[in-house]
């Protein structure tokens, strides 16, 4: 593994004291935000996270190289070149076999943070079931990833262009926790609730570290889902915002959007129909999962023998 990997040195140092280290995703840089917000947002993220006395690992492919942290004039590069693959589990092999660039989704990220001995790992959302995806099977390959990879991730649930309580029994039926942070609801990412309960509801980092210690030395294999929901202040009115997802899912269809391409082109439509607001809410969430997956990884780091 350590002959694709490039660890950057103050989190391979981090991660030889045992410090506390926390994973972040590149595909929300590449795909999911535009240029400046972007860069913007995952310079601050990295921010946040020192403050609260973590060290942020952005991960990402770069020239075939797997890259566990990165520096500024790599985040700007994630930020701003066009052509940059969306990579989840399945591309990993050609992009690194033939040197290219590649940001990572949540099952990838999980997996390079893993291979690297990363357990804490914060996004934005998950992907999920799509609405209708009892039919076209469009299940994002992170959900399968939970079932796979020791990672604990910070959410702020799955957005409504999803069907939220299909995600969930995807979930239950690969024996993944799914974990509210002072929370009973699953939160549906722009908006608190989503009609939906988790499983547990915890109310502090230590908590959450107990949960990850015991799942991982008994060898019950597999990621946890932590659902953190986004601060009231930030929250969209969830009729507002369900109108413009049905609106989006709607153009996806008409366009015939499919595959990997069908994430994004929600995401950026749905920041034009919104006036913005959409994305001022994904950067606020993000924040927020920020903090308290600092504060996951603090408390689990002191829980480590
Ligand atoms: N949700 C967001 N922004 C994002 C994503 C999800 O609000 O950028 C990205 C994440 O990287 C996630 C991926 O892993 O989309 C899921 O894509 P798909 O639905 O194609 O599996
Ligand atoms: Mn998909």
């Amino acid at each position: 593994m350590k002959k694709y990997m490039e660890i950057h040195p103050e989190v391979k140092k981090a991660l030889e004291k045992g410090n506390p280290v926390v994973a972040l995703e590149s595909t929300i840089i590449s795909h999911g935000m535009p240029y400046p917000k972007n860069l913007e947002t995952a310079r601050e993220v990295e921010k946040i996270i020192r403050q609260r006395g973590a060290v942020p690992a952005t991960i990402g492919i770069m020239k075939g190289r797997l890259k566990i942290g990165l520096t500024e004039e790599e985040l700007m590069y994630f930020a701003t070149e066009k052509g940059i693959l969306k990579t989840s589990r399945r591309d990993i092999p050609y992009i690194t076999a033939n040197k290219k660039d590649g940001a990572t989704t949540v099952a990838s990220t999980m997996i390079l943070a893993g291979m690297a001995g990363i357990r804490v790992f914060v996004t934005g959302g998950i992907g999920g079931v799509h609405r209708g995806g009892q039919n076209t099977l469009d299940i994002s390959a992170d959900l399968m990833e939970f079932s796979k990879t020791d990672m604990a991730v910070i959410c702020a649930g799955a957005k409504s262009i999803l069907d939220i309580g299909l995600t969930l029994e995807y979930l239950e039926t690969q024996g993944v926790p799914v974990v509210g942070f002072k929370t009973e609801s699953f939160p549906a990412f722009y908006t608190r609730e989503s009609g939906y309960k988790v499983d547990y509801q915890v109310d502090n980092g230590m908590s959450m570290a107990r949960i990850m210690k015991d799942k991982w030395e008994m060898d019950l294999k597999g990621g946890i889902v932590i659902g953190n929901p986004i601060p009231r202040e930030a929250e969209l009115d969830p009729k507002f915002i369900n109108d413009a997802i049905e609106k989006a899912i709607a153009l996806a269809e008409e366009k015939g959007i499919q595959g990997k391409e069908v994430t994004p082109f929600l995401l950026s439509h749905l920041k034009e129909a919104t006036k913005g607001r959409s994305l001022d809410a994904n950067i606020e969430l993000v924040y927020n999962n920020a903090r308290v997956g600092a504060d996951i990884a603090v408390a689990y780091a002191t829980l480590k023998d």
